[in-house]
């Protein structure tokens, strides 16, 4: 009776979990509810194949309880024995073939998808040109990530700007251990490997918001605190954003006097590892647009407090085994704020993740951070012409 009751309580609170749970998803976190084209091929797949499942489950389930009562044995045949059935040709085949077909069904798309998810080739307008692509280059560090935009000479980390509507071509490496890069509402997993090991996908936001991204392979002890947001804001923010982030010169001086002192102290104690302005990878995050971060170091709550506890503490106990424990600098608390006071100011742009959420749409065709098409062409042409030019000088 007793082992009754407790396995009924393992049920009960599993069901009770399943139903609770189940409400958890929300759209910036949850690969249930796609906001973007890659996410919804998936989710179009899972959907395919629950759909399949379900009706071969039902119709076993109905053929099967049917002929246990139709067949099952009656009181007046007791000892009545069927009639002895071997093998049935039309039966075998039915029964081969279905599966067949429904394995087909499902591999089809699945094997479509599977080369259109890592397709980054450009995408066509109406008239059938190629746009302009966005890269962004990924790095997956212990336990932060860096994001370069080739094409712009731009540099940031933890927050990924991109533009809605628009497919953004990732290629992933990592400097260290295997991460894994996801953001469920927008794509899915894949693999960051070190040594050169370069994986490209893409992603793609139908609307502005803030996507929760995560690492997803088990990389060290803060693997699970390695979380980095996408930002999609319409295409003109984007624009914006990317100018205003080329502008940024790292030299400039703040305003206030302890901003600046902060500013030196910065340069003498941070500056290995960390960078302001488009720079390359370094150790620790660049903090172009540090007082921009939706959080800070990827997940904690964007607070002075927070802050100053992270600069005091190297972050040992918020990130166990980051590499910000091995910065020798020890400061005192008022030299740590004036840090802080410089670190506030940099935010070089209006655009932040707050308008990812204002629902302002500003239309744009980017040409204002691409080169421009027709200068393009032309060179192109001069080029095209040049080889002509020199084969003619060959022949
Ligand atoms: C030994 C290299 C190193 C030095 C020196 C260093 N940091 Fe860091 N810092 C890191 C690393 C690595 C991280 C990323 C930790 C993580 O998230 O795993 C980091 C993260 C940070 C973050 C969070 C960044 C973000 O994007 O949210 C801040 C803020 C920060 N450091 C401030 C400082 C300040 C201020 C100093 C100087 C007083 C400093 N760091 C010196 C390596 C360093
Ligand atoms: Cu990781």
């Amino acid at each position: 009776m007793k082992g009754w009751m407790s396995r009924f309580k393992v049920i009960f609170t599993l069901a009770l979990m399943t139903i609770v749970l189940a409400g958890c998803g929300e759209p910036f976190l949850s690969a249930l509810q796609p906001q973007g084209e890659s996410a919804k091929n998936i989710y179009d797949l899972m959907i395919l194949s629950i759909i399949i499942m379900t009706v071969v489950f039902l119709v076993v389930m109905i053929i099967y309880v049917y002929v246990v009562f139709r067949y099952r044995r009656k009181k007046q045949q007791e000892d009545h024995i069927p009639k002895q059935v071997e093998g049935n040709h039309a039966l075998e085949t039915l029964w081969t073939v279905i599966p067949i077909l429904l394995l087909l069904i499902l591999a089809i798309p699945t094997v479509q998808s599977t080369f259109s998810l890592v397709d980054t080739s450009a995408e066509v307008n109406e008239e059938g040109e190629d746009l302009d692509q966005i890269w962004v280059n990924v790095t997956g560090k212990q336990y932060w990530w860096h994001f370069e935009y080739p094409d712009f000479d731009i540099t940031t980390s933890q927050d990924l700007y991109i533009p809605t509507d628009r497919k953004v071509n990732i290629s992933l490496l990592s400097e260290d251990v295997i991460h894994s890069f996801w953001v469920p509402p927008l794509a899915g997993k894949m693999d960051v490997n070190p040594t050169g090991n370069r994986n490209e996908m893409w992603i793609d936001a139908h609307e502005e918001g803030i996507y929760w991204g995560k690492c997803a392979e088990l990389c060290g002890p803060s693997h699970s605190l390695m979380d980095f947001k996408v930002i999609a804001v319409s295409p003109g923010e984007f624009e914006q954003w990317v100018l205003d982030m080329q502008q940024v010169d790292p030299d400039a001086v703040p305003e206030s006097a302890t901003a600046q002192e902060g500013q030196e102290l910065f340069g003498d104690n941070c500056l290995a590892c960390h960078a302001i302005g488009s720079s390359p990878n370094k150790t620790g995050p660049n903090l172009t647009n540090f007082a921009d971060r939706e959080k800070l170091a990827g997940v904690f709550d964007f607070t002075e407090e927070n802050l100053h506890k992270w600069i005091q503490t190297k972050g040992r106990d918020m990130k166990p085994g980051n590499l910000m424990v091995q910065a020798p600098y020890d400061l005192t608390d008022e030299e740590a704020d004036k840090i802080i006071e410089y670190l506030l100011t940099l935010s070089p742009s209006e655009i932040t993740s707050a308008n990812a959420e204002d629902g302002n749409y500003i239309e744009s065709d980017l040409s204002a951070i691409f080169p421009d098409e027709d200068e393009q062409d032309e060179e192109e042409q001069d080029e095209d012409e040049a080889a002509e030019e020199d084969n003619e000088d060959e022949e």
